[in-house]
């Protein structure tokens, strides 16, 4: 089991990202130059994510993305989100 972190120090490793109110998860939202792009990024982080076994929550509408990372596991934000935010920051640009 990964060691919880929480959203508050999460938050502190990352850039853009924010705390969900209510819930100990972290959220961003994305936005790219067209529906294309958009989900470009999400199937390069859906491969991540598969191969980290690890999941977002998120949805799509047009160029955006919004993302929720939270460790259902371990009932709140661990390590495994932090790394995914960062993968998804990354390809992001
Ligand atoms: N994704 C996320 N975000 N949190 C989890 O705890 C989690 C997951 N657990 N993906 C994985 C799948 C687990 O359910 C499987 C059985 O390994």
């Amino acid at each position: 089991m990964t060691q919880h972190l929480g959203a508050a120090a999460a938050v502190a490793k990352l850039s853009g990202w924010s705390d969900v109110p209510e819930r100990d998860a972290i959220t961003k939202s994305y936005r790219f130059a067209d529906f294309n792009a958009a989900f470009a990024f999400m199937t390069r982080v859906a491969m991540m994510a598969e191969k980290m076994d690890h999941h977002p929550e998120w949805s799509n509408v047009y160029n955006r993305v919004e993302v929720v990372l939270t460790t259902h596991d371990a009932g709140g934000v661990t390590a495994r989100d932090v790394e995914l935010a960062a993968f998804m920051d990354l390809i992001a640009g």
